[in-house]
């Protein structure tokens, strides 16, 4: 499902579910977005799926000042191996908005971890990640609920887990949403770490940076926006 506003880009939502599943799943959908002028439903029947086991685990760190956040975020990146130019030329793209035309991208950046270039083959729309859900949303949502998640999280939980599944070595990731401060680093190694604030409020510039190794980026695009993959939990 997406819908939008004026021609801006309001919601969206995709769920991976067997046939009976559709009317319950379609009537969800219809009720997500608060507000739209347009809204297009697309139904399609995928082939084999795989099911992972395992999200990335989950953990939260709050601080005084998006400088601070942002200093955070930037030790995690270094950490897990992105070079400390590349992490800053990602925070720089998503602070102005990674659109070469000027604003965000629906889609995420491709950083090349090496040396910063971008390689998406289309910038103004960036890739991706598409074909990912979990096995049972409802159940996931409960308990990331019970620990005073939204489904924010559980959207975002979904696809850094599939961008570390397809190969991305770690992603940054901040809301384009004015109102939303919240983002996060993900990797293999330190799992999704929520960080607040990354922005400030009322600021609409936001995005996802996947850092990534070049070779094989054919590969990774393939998987990220074709591959089937649901959670377990
Ligand atoms: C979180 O609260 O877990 C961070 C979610 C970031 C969502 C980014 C987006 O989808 O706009």
């Amino acid at each position: 499902m997406r819908a939008s506003l004026k021609g801006k880009h309001v919601s969206g939502g995709e769920r991976i579910i067997t046939e009976e599943a559709i009317p319950e799943a379609l009537c969800e959908l219809l009720k997500r977005p608060r507000e739209h002028d347009f809204l297009k439903l697309t139904l399609e029947r995928i082939g084999e799926v795989e099911v992972l086991e395992y999200s990335l685990a989950v953990s939260s760190f709050e601080f005084a000042s998006v400088e601070e956040a942002r200093k955070f975020a930037l030790e995690k990146l270094v950490e897990i191996g992105v070079p400390e130019s590349t992490v800053r030329r990602g925070i720089q793209l998503l602070s102005e908005g990674p659109n070469p035309r000027g604003g965000n991208t629906r889609g995420a950046v491709l950083m090349d971890i090496e040396t910063g270039e971008r390689l998406e083959p289309d910038p103004e729309r960036g890739v991706r990640t598409v074909r990912v859900d979990w096995r049972d949303r409802f159940k996931v949502m409960e308990h990331l609920r019970r620990q005073g998640f939204t489904e924010r999280t559980l959207d975002a939980l979904a696809i850094a887990t599939k961008n570390v599944y397809c190969g991305v070595v770690a992603e940054l990731c901040w809301s384009d949403d004015p109102d939303y401060i919240t983002g996060y680093v993900a990797s293999s190694k330190y799992g999704y770490v929520r960080i607040t604030p990354l922005k400030e409020e009322g600021d609409p510039f936001g995005g996802r940076i996947y850092f990534i190794r070049r070779e094989g980026v054919g590969d990774l695009i393939r998987c990220l926006e074709g591959k089937p993959l649901l959670i377990d939990c």
